[in-house]
């Protein structure tokens, strides 16, 4: 979608506030961000396009920028320096460019309280669903690499949002919107609601053990979706990590279980009218943990292997229960579309999370198959 009038006038202004290269030519809604919104924005600059990628900080969510933009800067330059060690020559392609404001900031608070920030565009595919196992093996490969990078990270980074991947605190959450019923939607939902309480030590117990340190944390990129990896276009080699709002300590487990349940579902999260279908694809699960454990195996500690099938329940059943969470509170978090959309979003994981309940011994078959005989406990 290209945007005309107030729209474009916001985004123009903020175009302006950087300092990057171009006379600002047009922009374009992009990406399927549930929080933030992201605009693909060209430059002219004597015959010459240059392309950015703007995104507005959602403040109601990420309510700190600033510090969201401090991790994200201390990210992008340990990577930038990993790559560039190791050879690597196209590193704009390879790690987020980010650009400065003409004042030397990392973001620009337009006159409505809006923040902006902006990177370079980095000319690749992503994808919502994946069937082609190359490609898939190819997202997982990225997100193993991105946790082996961060093994030697040194820095502090700020917590984000707090209690992100924490059950515990999602079950309360969940507890908390159904005494209140703030939207009246409760009586629609409340098989679903059952649901979770009946099956809450999948949201508990992985949390538990974090708690007692037998699971250790690290920093994780805490939301590899499918979506969140740049592939070639030509190729389908994975080009970049993106999206690293949420880059901070956390358990590699969310990783893994997030990048399952978003890329070997049987059917998007998105669609309304095959969401009681969903279900696990063993056969892109193998070819996202072979990928997984190819470039991050070798760092996983015992504990953390041990876990994975847990990981896989937990993620899935988590999402499900902020998207119900949600619908119950009236859509005040997540972005939507339509109505139910949020409901849709939940049910889709719900049948996913039965699914992988279903499928546990083979999903164990196939984390001993891909796992060093030495590192089995
Ligand atoms: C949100 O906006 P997006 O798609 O990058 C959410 C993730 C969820 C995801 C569900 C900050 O991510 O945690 O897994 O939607 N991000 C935040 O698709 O809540
Ligand atoms: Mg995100």
């Amino acid at each position: 979608m290209i945007f005309g009038g107030k729209v474009k006038k916001t985004i123009r202004k903020a175009f302006e506030a950087f300092d990057i290269r171009g006379e600002f030519d047009c922009a374009k809604r992009c990406g399927n961000g549930n929080i933030n919104n992201t605009y693909h924005i060209t430059a002219r600059e004597e015959g010459v396009l240059h392309n950015y990628i703007f995104q507005r900080i959602n403040t109601s969510v990420f309510t700190e920028p600033d510090k969201l933009m401090h991790n994200l800067v201390r990210v992008v330059d340990h990577h930038r320096a990993a790559l560039a060690k190791s050879g690597v020559e196209d590193l704009d392609k390879r790690v987020l460019k980010v650009f400065k404001t003409r004042s030397g900031e990392h973001f620009y608070t337009d006159s409505s309280g809006n923040c902006w920030r902006c990177h370079l565009f980095i000319d690749g595919k992503t994808h919502e669903s994946l069937e082609d196992p190359e490609k898939l093996f190819n997202i997982a490969y990225a997100y193993g690499s991105f946790i082996s990078n961060m093994e030697d990270f040194q820095d502090e980074l700020h917590e984000t949002i707090p209690n992100f991947h924490d059950g515990k605190f999602r079950l309360r959450q969940l507890e908390q919107a159904a005494i209140e019923n703030r939207a009246g939607r409760l009586s629609s939902v409340q098989e679903w609601v059952d649901f979770v309480f009946e099956n809450s030590s999948d949201l508990v117990s992985l949390q538990d053990k974090i708690e007692t340190g037998i699971v250790p944390l690290r920093i994780t990129h805490n939301d590899a979706k499918i979506n969140n990896v740049i592939l070639d276009k030509e190729t389908g080699r994975p080009l970049c990590v993106i999206d690293l709002d949420t880059v901070m300590k956390g358990s590699v487990l969310f990783d893994f279980g997030d990048m399952i349940r978003s890329a070997a579902n049987t059917v998007s999260e998105e669609s309304p009218e095959q969401c009681c279908s969903a279900s696990l694809d063993i056969k892109r699960f193998e070819c996202l943990l072979e990928g997984f454990m190819q470039a991050g195996g070798d760092v996983l500690v015992s504990s953390e292997i041990e876990h994975i099938n847990q990981a896989v329940r937990l993620l899935s059943l988590m999402i499900g229960t902020r998207f119900l969470t949600d619908y119950i509170n009236g859509d005040v978090y997540f972005k939507i579309r339509w109505e139910d959309h949020n409901f849709t979003r939940a049910l889709n994981n719900l049948h996913l999370y039965a699914s992988i309940k279903r499928q546990s011994d083979h999903i164990d078959n196939l984390i001993r198959k891909y796992t060093p005989s030495c590192r089995l406990v």
